[in-house]
């Protein structure tokens, strides 16, 4: 088994749930009972965030260190977008694997991969392995985008060479029924967007032909990937591994596996989170069998916030009912208000952390840095600028989390303690397609989250001195790096 100083490292992520969304955080429509399980023996923290409110640069902050905003195109990608971290770079998983650890993503990878123009018949990459994964099984953008197909290391997983796969952002690329000219085929209609290629009944964004042995199935995919989890822990049993397991559910197109179908009052969107929670204790089981629980740090978040309809008609709107997705923070997934990045965030790691509950402020930038400190590993020049060792607060034995930090949406946002600045912004109130409070105001935004968790009092015309400080400060921590602590 691994000493104690080299646990094994599983970072569980989450796709769009929100901070109300398990029940250790408040939701009752839909029990999460593995969540609620890790929390209570665990750290569950309760100002813990991503880096921006949607999936590619929050990915990218989390394995980098470094805010993604100072990363040109570092945006929601393409499905045939060029890998993003290039190779070469310091990650979380080149870290921990030069000090020995066995390395693997499985999942949602959305970052890009290859240099360009992607060939899906060969050799794919760079991607994971070129950035520090010794092993990877990914959807390579999102579940709505294609190619709907599983990347298996630098191949895609399936594939009969006599049938390739052609990807195109571009334009359909022969006769293909599309979700724009043959609804009557699908089994899930979208709502805005994904009215593209046709793949097991649902529109996706973007087109694609061939790879039809290669397809994914959506209503299996938590289970397929639960179990190369369970087979990647099981041949690593006898030596330090990190995997990160990133999940596709509860993105959309939300299609849960017939056993989870009206499992919830809540239709699709409850059925793919109770699906989700399934999935989390699967994987605790896969460690707990082999005796590894004990010892492994488990950390349980999401790569942003909530959103209800992201672009399918499927009950999730109808059926909501007093389900508060984002719990008590206004906005959600895109927005600049707290519901953007704050997420559920559980420490798990019986060996070391003590059952609590934590408002340290955190950001998952940081764990790049927590994770060096904790397996005594120095960062190579240059690598991890925007992230800071917090690792005591991490394991919940300090109370003290950051002083400030970024939070990316619109605009970029800055918290410093309890206070919160949204600069002005003539961008769109409302994303009227997800009907979700995006936070921009022409004027500048200052809330107290200590008296005014759901951002509703703006202070901005009352304390103009410390708008301006704040303004200052992110300006500053937009032209480089700053430290926190
Ligand atoms: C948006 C998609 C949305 C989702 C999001 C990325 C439309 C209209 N909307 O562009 O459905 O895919 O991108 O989500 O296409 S994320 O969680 O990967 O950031
Ligand atoms: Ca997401």
């Amino acid at each position: 088994m691994a000493a104690p100083q080299q646990p094994n490292i599983v970072v569980f992520y989450a796709d769009d749930l929100g901070y109300g969304d398990v029940s250790c955080y408040g939701a009752q429509r839909v029990r999460t009972p593995n969540f609620d399980r890790l929390a209570q023996r665990g750290v569950r923290f309760t100002d813990a965030h991503t880096s921006a409110a949607t999936c590619t640069p929050s990915r990218y902050s989390l394995l980098t260190g470094e805010y993604s905003f100072r990363m040109q195109g570092a945006r929601v990608l393409p499905g045939d977008a060029p890998a993003l971290i290039r190779p070469g770079r310091a990650t979380v998983a080149s870290l921990l694997k030069e000090r020995g650890y066995r390395t693997a993503v499985i999942g949602k990878w959305h970052l890009g991969l290859g240099d360009g123009k992607v060939d899906w018949n060969g050799e794919i990459k760079p991607g994971p392995l070129e950035i520090g994964f010794d092993e990877c099984f990914i959807i390579p953008a999102t579940g709505d985008r294609v190619p709907c197909v599983y990347v298996e290391n630098h191949r895609v997983y399936g594939l009969d060479p006599k049938d390739p796969i052609r990807v195109s952002y571009e334009g359909p690329l022969d006769e293909q029924p599309t979700g724009r000219t043959h609804p009557h085929l699908l089994k899930m209609k979208f709502s805005h967007g994904h009215d593209m290629t046709i793949v097991n009944g649902i529109s996706r964004i973007g087109y694609m032909s061939g790879g039809k042995s290669a397809l994914w199935n959506d209503e299996t995919m938590a289970e397929t990937l639960a179990a190369r989890a369970d087979a990647f822990i099981g041949r690593n049993a006898r030596q330090p591994f990190f995997l990160y397991f990133s999940t596709h559910d509860i993105h959309v197109p939300r299609s849960p596996h017939p056993r989870f179908r009206n499992s919830t009052p809540m239709g699709a969107r409850g059925d793919v989170i109770a699906q989700l929670d399934w999935c989390l204790g699967r994987i605790v089981e896969s460690l707990e069998r082999r005796g590894l629980l004990q010892n492994t740090l488990l950390v349980v978040s999401s790569d942003n916030g909530a959103v209800v309809d992201d672009g399918y008609q499927d009950e999730a709107v109808e059926k909501l009912g007093s389900h508060r997705p984002n719990g008590p923070l206004r906005g959600g997934k895109y927005s600049n208000f707290e519901g953007g990045t704050r997420v559920p965030f559980i420490v798990h790691w019986p060996a070391r952390v003590k059952p609590g509950i934590s408002d340290a402020l955190l950001s998952q930038v940081d764990l790049l840095r927590c994770f060096a400190r904790l397996i005594g590993a120095d960062l190579p020049p240059g690598a991890g600028p925007d992230s800071e060792d917090v690792l005591p607060a991490l394991l919940g034995e300090s109370k003290k989390g950051r002083q400030w930090l970024v939070e990316q949406a619109s605009v970029l946002s800055l918290r410093d303690g309890a206070w919160k600045y949204i600069p002005p912004s003539k961008a769109p109130r409302l994303n009227t397609n997800t009907n979700t409070e995006l936070g921009n105001d022409p004027e500048p935004q200052l809330y107290d989250l200590s008296t005014d968790l759901g951002e509703t009092m703006n202070l901005a015309a009352r304390q103009p001195e410390r708008v301006k400080r704040m303004a200052e400060m992110l300006e500053k921590i937009r032209s480089g790096p700053v430290r926190s602590l």
